[in-house]
């Protein structure tokens, strides 16, 4: 908490008009406050009846609020102090601290949204890039909920038709086996395709790391600070100038990228180094992509080998001085120069198209983003239908294994949905969540 122009304090629940009619000074009446307007109001100590703030009052009466509850909310001024005051001033009138996204949880339980909208409103609050916000924006607008659904729906309807059909085989009622297969398929292949927008959408939601990695002295803390275009970390011509790890973080293709400028790898002359270089691999090891510096103006230094499948983007660092005869660097490497800037564009480039891969590059065209829930319910959709799928098209067929699987798919749908989860689930959902929302 910080000082800030306004604080919102709100209370929510059957009795929130009660607890905070003490502190509002005067002849208004909490009460008669008409719903959904905003009035301005003097607080007062509730028992001393010392002026504490002028506020902006409002109450929102249920079901027509946020939570469904009556609620009030108090636009205190931005002191801690003050807010601390007040907040203690109505837990003594009865209320209580909320925890972390119930006034969500609320509304959740109360029907005014469902599970994939209040994560899709806790995903709206940790968006870090524009890009990142029209993502969850979209997911707020029902973008997920409304594809599955309608998965759902269609699986109610398959599921009804298939037990038919097993109860009744001879009587050519029920669902048609190959159409349902066909159904199932089509299902199949729309829950893989959301599957793999939701975890690009999560990319470009939760970011990736970079580290930038070489030789003792090659350039990286000079690249990392030209990248970000401050000097966020030490240079100079000492080998061994950096230890720690030092972080920074910028926007490449809307998608925000945590660069990591590590020690130098080589071999280390004392503990500290040697400190550092465990380090350096732990950073590499955390990584989704490297950024190998190799200094072209100097003989060519041990090698840093990336772990498998972590793609290598190498720069040719120093570009503004002659190359070394001996300097071996690969063909396609970047000629960056941190000095005069050169290769800068065309590494940003490299960069956001490797990042492209990661994170989707379609234009963001129905693209979305889910929780990490969702998306592990997604995969396991998948599954489940390609399970029903592969029963039905089998000799013979087999209708009560398939369905076995259809009911786990629809129970699947249903759980992203937030239709009868219990508990554990919305404790997990919530707890993500920032308190006071
Ligand atoms: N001419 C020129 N010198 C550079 C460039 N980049 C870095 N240097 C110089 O190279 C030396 C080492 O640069 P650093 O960025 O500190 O190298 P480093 O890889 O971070 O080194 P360690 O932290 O010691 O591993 C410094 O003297 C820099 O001024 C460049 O693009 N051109
Ligand atoms: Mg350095």
């Amino acid at each position: 908490m910080g000082e800030s122009a306004i604080g919102v304090i709100r209370v929510s629940g059957p009795g929130a008009v009660a607890v905070v009619a003490p502190l509002v000074e005067g002849p208004t009446a909490l009460d008669a406050l008409d719903s959904h307007h905003l009035r301005r109001v003097g607080l007062v100590h509730p028992t001393t009846r010392a002026p504490l703030d002028e506020a902006l009052c409002a109450v929102m009466r249920g079901p027509r609020s946020y939570t469904g509850e009556d609620v009030v909310e108090l636009s205190c001024h931005g002191s801690p102090a003050l807010l601390r005051l007040v907040v203690e001033l109505l837990l003594r009138q009865g209320a209580r601290l909320a925890a972390p996204g119930e006034f969500t949880r609320r509304a959740f339980l109360n029907g005014r949204l469902d599970l994939a909208h209040a994560e899709a409103v806790a995903l709206l609050i940790s968006a870090r890039t524009e890009r990142a916000v029209t993502l969850a924006a979209r997911a707020l607008a029902g973008g997920l909920a409304q594809r599955v659904r309608a998965m759902h729906e269609a699986l109610l309807d398959v599921i009804a038709g298939l037990e038919v059909t097993l109860d009744f085989p001879e009587e050519g009622v029920g669902a048609d086996v190959k159409e349902a297969g066909q159904l199932i398929e089509r299902l199949r292949g729309e829950a893989a395709r959301l599957a793999t927008t939701a975890r690009e959408g999560r990319v470009v939601h939760e970011g990736l790391t970079v580290a930038i990695v070489g030789a003792p002295n090659a350039g990286k803390s000079g690249l990392l600070n030209a990248l970000i275009g401050r000097e966020r970390a030490i240079v100079s011509p000492l080998p061994g100038t950096t230890r720690d790890v030092v972080e920074a973080t910028v926007a490449i293709a809307g998608v925000p990228v945590r660069l990591l400028d590590t020690a130098g790898l080589g071999a280390a002359r004392d503990a500290v180094e040697a400190e550092g270089m465990r380090r350096s691999r732990s950073a590499i090891a955390e990584s989704n992509l490297l950024i190998l510096v190799v200094d072209g103006s100097a003989p060519p230094f041990s090698r840093v080998t990336a772990p498998k499948g972590v793609p290598v983007i190498t720069v040719r660092s120093k570009s503004d001085l002659p190359p070394h005869p001996a300097a071996a660097v690969r063909e396609d490497a970047v000629a960056v120069s941190a000095i005069t800037g050169e290769g800068l564009d065309r590494l940003t480039e490299r960069l956001a198209a490797a990042i492209a891969r990661c994170a989707g590059d379609n234009g963001d065209e129905g693209a979305i983003v889910a929780s990490l829930r969702q998306l592990e319910l997604l995969e396991r959709l998948g599954g489940l239908l390609a399970g029903g799928r592969l029963a039905l098209s089998g000799q013979p067929l087999e209708v009560a294994l398939a369905l076995v699987d259809l009911r786990g798919a629809l129970q699947t749908t249903a759980e992203i949905l937030g239709i009868d989860v219990g508990d554990a689930v919305l404790d997990r959902v919530f707890s993500t969540f920032c308190l006071g929302k």
